[in-house]
């Protein structure tokens, strides 16, 4: 991905290419397909001074021609060029989740730029022995097919997987298979330190992607979620603490049930200890960094969990 950025002034992005560049221009070409992708000089950047990102698989050609000019004739140039940066969009990788960095972002390469066609990118992740991943969504937006999803698609694994086939039906360990434009609201959860993420496309059509945040939380061995049944007997919950205090990256989902449907549950809290912060200024729960919130069976509790 580059982003060109220019001294000179331009118009708007909609304009470009509209002017044929008879003097000084930068161009940039996708080298596998041997096609300009872009060309900017003076004449058709005058309004603004930085260019759209760029997203080119394979090698990029970038060609800078500076003629001679018209009214300086071989005094030195006025302008200063242009400055452009670039590096790789990963397809897939290593991610390790630790103590001092319990969450991370992942996305399509590219992203929020279109993603390529032919791709198979795999991401193992990894977290401490004793915390299991939660993955959340923020944005989904691929081809869609509503057959099987079997287009192009984000496919979420519970553990690492070995002998991993790049055929669409490896189905062991599968959490979840997502494609089209409704961003899902599951909350994603494995039963060990290990997720893999898979995301395909196939040889035609694409669209911006998608990104998604990954938590090492502790799992219900570690305290932290799990289904609890109320019994006559006043029973405690509390988060998992360490040393009084609660720890950072905890996603816990607790259900609470009776034996019997027929029991009402009566709680109430009795310590509230919880950061007194929010992310923006609004009054909803979700907007607080850290938060507790209780909610009937029928409820959209995965939405609470970012
Ligand atoms: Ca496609």
């Amino acid at each position: 991905m580059s982003t060109p950025s220019f001294p000179w002034r331009s118009v708007t992005a909609e304009s470009y290419g509209k002017f044929e560049c008879i003097r000084d221009y930068l161009e940039i070409i996708d080298v596998s397909r041997n096609k300009t992708v872009a060309k900017y000089c003076q004449e058709n950047m005058q309004s603004t001074t930085t260019a759209p990102p760029i997203s080119i698989k394979g090698g990029i050609g970038v060609r800078f021609v500076g003629n001679q000019s018209y009214f300086e004739g071989n005094e030195m140039k006025r302008h200063r060029g242009f400055k452009l940066s670039y590096a790789l969009a990963d397809c897939g990788g290593e991610i390790h989740l630790t103590q001092e960095q319990l969450s991370g972002t992942i996305t399509s390469p590219g992203f929020p730029l279109p993603y390529h066609n032919n791709l198979d990118c795999i991401w193992n992740i990894t977290a401490p022995d004793d915390r299991i991943i939660s993955a959340k969504f923020t944005n989904v937006e691929t081809e869609l097919n509503f057959d099987q999803c079997n287009f192009d698609f984000v496919e979420l694994y519970d553990g690492i997987l070995t002998n991993f086939t790049t055929t669409p039906n490896n189905t062991k360990g599968l959490m979840g298979r997502y494609c089209g434009e409704d961003t899902p609201t599951d909350y994603l959860i494995t039963t060990t330190p290990n997720m893999t993420i898979r995301f395909h496309s196939d040889h035609s059509s694409s669209k911006n992607g998608f990104k998604l945040v990954l938590t090492a939380t502790l799992g219900p061995k570690g305290g932290c979620g799990g289904n609890l049944i109320a019994t006559e007997e006043v029973q405690t919950l509390t988060p998992p603490l360490v040393n009084g205090k609660y720890a950072n990256g905890l996603r816990c989902l607790w259900n609470i049930k009776t034996k019997d449907p027929k029991y009402i549950i009566e709680m109430k809290f009795t310590k509230m200890n919880i950061e007194n912060r929010r992310r923006a200024e609004d009054s909803s729960v979700t907007s607080c960094y850290d938060f507790v919130a209780v909610s009937f069976s029928n409820f959209k509790f995965e939405e609470f969990f970012r």
